[in-house]
Formats: structure tokens, C-alpha cells, sequence
């Protein structure tokens, strides 16, 4: 004897698995859970399970759809507070629900274009409807996959890069949101040499904040090197803030807004206190924090976060499949402008097939390999 216990039997098939299954509670000590393992692991018939064997035995005896086994994964992976929210929502079954939401008046459709295919003298008038039906699941999937497209975002955090002329406050603003002082702040231009980094998590979404060296013409050979590098940053962002000097006359506006796209950039004019931000514009001051809250909230809208919104549809499977689903339907519907309607009829089956990829009612054997590759053994 090594150890006192509880084993828990749960019946088929209402168990995890669908089978039936033994758990073994022992005390934690790692030492003393190896010598159990050797010791169960040596009876006839008993052996290690691969990662994620559970939940594909799950999947496969039909207890959960592969979207729900999935959110297994993303659940045990979640770093932030909106992971965690996304993967829940999806492990009860948001993604599958949203899914049915679209494919249920889909499959019906595709089962009367069939009809109409095969019995065409019955089906005439009918292309109106087609269209609106078509229009109809187009729009919930596009929207599906807008949804999806910010629910990646939350998935892996968003990286939200401060640039702007030098002098402009960037460091001052960004201990500031940081809230302490990582950031070296001084009169002279050209501080900042290094883009420095901080993990933040905002309203529950990670948050990645980069603070860079301004920018300016002809910097001497350290500093160009930082202004390389503030290049970069602006790069691999989600957004840039943009932070102007309290009087920017006499600077070229449009040199720094072309170094980030319009779509990903927003632009405030810092160092408030000095001077009042013009009508409409937002102003901030990182010294006295004026302003500072109106921006993080800016921020959070310009990324596309809601907080209560849970966004299931994350992973960039399910993104790519929605994808080329929408293509798919974008094609039945210029099909059936030029009423041929065997390719509306064969683009309508192959958008239904690739939602059924999703959820796995079309899984190949490598796609379930692939998907239970990321568990860890025990899941
Ligand atoms: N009054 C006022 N002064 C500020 C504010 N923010 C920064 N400053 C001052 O402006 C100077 C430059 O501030 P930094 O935060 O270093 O500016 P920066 O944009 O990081 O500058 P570089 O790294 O050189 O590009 C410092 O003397 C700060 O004390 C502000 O909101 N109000
Ligand atoms: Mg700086």
C-alpha cells in the first residue's frame, strides 16, 4: 500500500467519455503519483492515454462536437481573462448553436434547388426566393465571421504600439498606463532608444503596450537604429497610437500618419495640461492622467472589444472554413444571378460541407490528429 483514496466510477453513457470510467484520487505528492501509475499501469489491458485521448473519445462516442473539444484546449491554454469567456462560451456550445443558426435554412434550401434540379417544370418562379434565401444565410455568415475575426483577437491579445514625434510625452503616457514608472521620461528628444514592452489585461483582454523611440529626420546612428525598430513595432501592431505634441505646428501630419495604416491607427494629441486638445479631437495628459481613461477606452473600441460579447468562433480552423464558406455562398449567389443553377445547388453544398468541418460531422481522421495533437496526456 502507497496511499489512501477515492475512486469515482461514472456509468455509460453519461460519463465524459460516453464509456464507462474509473477516476483515481490520490494525494498529490508527484513522487507517490508515479509509483501509482507504474503500479496500475503494469495490469494486463491498462496503458498511458495519448494527449487529448479523452475528449476524442468524447467526440467520437458523440458526447460533444469537435467545436466543444476544442474549447477543451483553448480553456487549459486561456491567459487572460476574455480567453477564458471565449473558450467557456464555446465549450457549452455557443459556436455549434450559431453554427445550426445558419446551416438549418441551408440544408433546406439545398434540398429544394435539388428538388428543382430534378424536377425543374415545378420549380419555376422560384429563383426570387432563392435569391432572398441565399442573401439571408450570406449575411448571418459574413457576421459570423466578422464576429470570429475579433474573437481571434481576444484568442491572442492585441499588441497597441504608442509612436509619434519625439518629445511628444509617449514614455510619460505609457507609465502612466502601465502604472509605474518603467519607462525612462526625460526633456531631451530622443529618450527612448529601445521599444519596450508591457503585458497589461484591459476589461479582461491582454493587452500588449509598446512604447517607442519617436520619431524624427535625421537622428544620429543609436537613435535611427530605435526609430528602426519603432518601424517594426508598428508592423506587428493591432493599433497605433499616434501621439502628437501639444503644439504641432510645423510638423508634417501626414509623414506620421503614413507610417501606419488609417484602419489601424488612432491619433491624440498629448500633453493636455499645456494646452486643451482642439474640438473633437481626444487630448491626454500622461503627467496628470487627464484624459488617460478616455483613450484606454478608445483603444478598446478602435480593437473591437466588448466585454460582454462572447465570441466563440477564435480558432483560425473555424475562421478559415467560415472563410471559404462565405466564398462559396458569394459564388452560389453570382450563380444565380445568371440562373445556372447547378453551380447555386454545388456552391450551396460545398459552403454547407465546410461548415460541417467545423463542427466535426465531416472529420478526417489527420484533421482529429492535428486537433488532438495540442492537448496535454489526461485530457
Ligand atoms: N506638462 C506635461 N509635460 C509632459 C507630459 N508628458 C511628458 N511631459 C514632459 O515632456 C518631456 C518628454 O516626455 P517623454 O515622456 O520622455 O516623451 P517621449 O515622447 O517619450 O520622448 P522621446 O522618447 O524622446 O521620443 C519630459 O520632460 C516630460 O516630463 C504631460 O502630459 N504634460
Ligand atoms: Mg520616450
Amino acid at each position: 500500500m502507497v496511499d489512501e483514496g477515492v475512486a469515482l466510477y461514472f456509468q455509460a453513457p453519461a460519463s465524459f467519455t460516453g464509456e464507462d470510467v474509473v477516476e483515481l484520487h490520490a494525494h498529490g505528492a508527484p513522487r507517490l503519483l508515479q509509483l501509482l501509475l507504474e503500479a496500475v499501469t503494469a495490469l494486463a489491458g491498462v496503458r498511458i492515454a495519448e494527449p487529448g485521448e479523452f475528449t476524442r473519445r468524447a467526440f467520437l462516442n458523440g458526447r460533444i462536437d469537435l467545436t466543444r473539444a476544442e474549447a477543451v484546449a483553448d480553456l487549459i491554454a486561456a491567459d487572460s481573462e476574455a480567453a477564458v469567456r471565449a473558450a467557456a462560451a464555446q465549450l457549452a456550445g455557443a459556436l455549434s448553436e450559431q453554427l445550426r443558426a445558419v446551416r438549418t435554412p441551408l440544408v433546406a434550401l439545398h434540398a429544394d434547388l435539388e428538388a428543382a434540379l430534378d424536377f425543374p417544370e415545378e420549380s419555376e418562379g422560384s429563383e426570387v426566393e432563392t435569391a432572398a434565401r441565399l442573401g439571408v444565410a450570406l449575411e448571418a455568415l459574413s457576421s459570423l465571421r466578422d464576429r470570429g475575426r475579433r474573437g481571434s483577437l481576444i484568442r491572442r491579445g492585441v499588441q497597441v504600439v504608442l509612436y509619434g514625434p519625439v518629445n511628444s510625452g509617449k514614455s510619460t503616457l505609457f507609465n502612466r498606463l502601465v502604472g509605474s514608472e518603467r519607462a525612462l521620461v526625460d526633456e531631451t528628444p530622443g529618450t527612448t532608444r529601445d521599444a519596450l514592452e508591457a503585458r497589461l489585461e484591459w476589461d479582461g483582454l491582454q493587452v500588449t503596450l509598446v512604447d517607442t523611440a519617436g520619431l524624427r529626420a535625421s537622428p544620429e546612428r543609436l537613435e535611427a537604429r530605435g526609430i528602426e525598430r519603432t518601424r517594426q513595432a508598428l508592423e506587428g501592431s493591432d493599433l497605433a497610437v499616434l501621439l502628437w505634441p501639444p503644439d504641432s505646428t510645423g510638423v508634417d501630419l501626414a509623414q506620421w500618419r503614413r507610417e501606419a495604416s488609417d484602419a489601424r491607427r488612432i491619433e491624440v494629441q498629448g500633453k493636455a495640461d499645456l494646452r486643451p486638445a482642439p474640438a473633437g479631437a481626444l487630448g491626454v495628459s500622461g503627467q496628470t492622467g487627464a484624459g488617460v481613461e478616455a483613450l484606454r477606452a478608445r483603444i478598446l473600441e478602435a480593437v473591437g472589444y466588448q466585454r460582454a460579447e462572447a465570441v466563440a468562433l477564435s480558432s483560425a480552423r473555424h475562421l478559415e472554413a467560415i472563410d471559404r464558406a462565405v466564398e462559396a455562398l458569394e459564388r452560389a449567389v453570382a450563380a444565380q444571378k445568371e440562373s445556372t443553377l447547378e453551380v447555386v445547388a454545388g456552391e450551396t453544398a460545398a459552403a454547407l460541407r465546410l461548415l460541417a468541418e467545423i463542427t466535426g460531422e465531416d472529420a478526417r481522421t489527420e484533421l482529429l490528429d492535428a486537433i488532438f495533437e495540442r492537448f496535454c496526456i489526461g485530457k
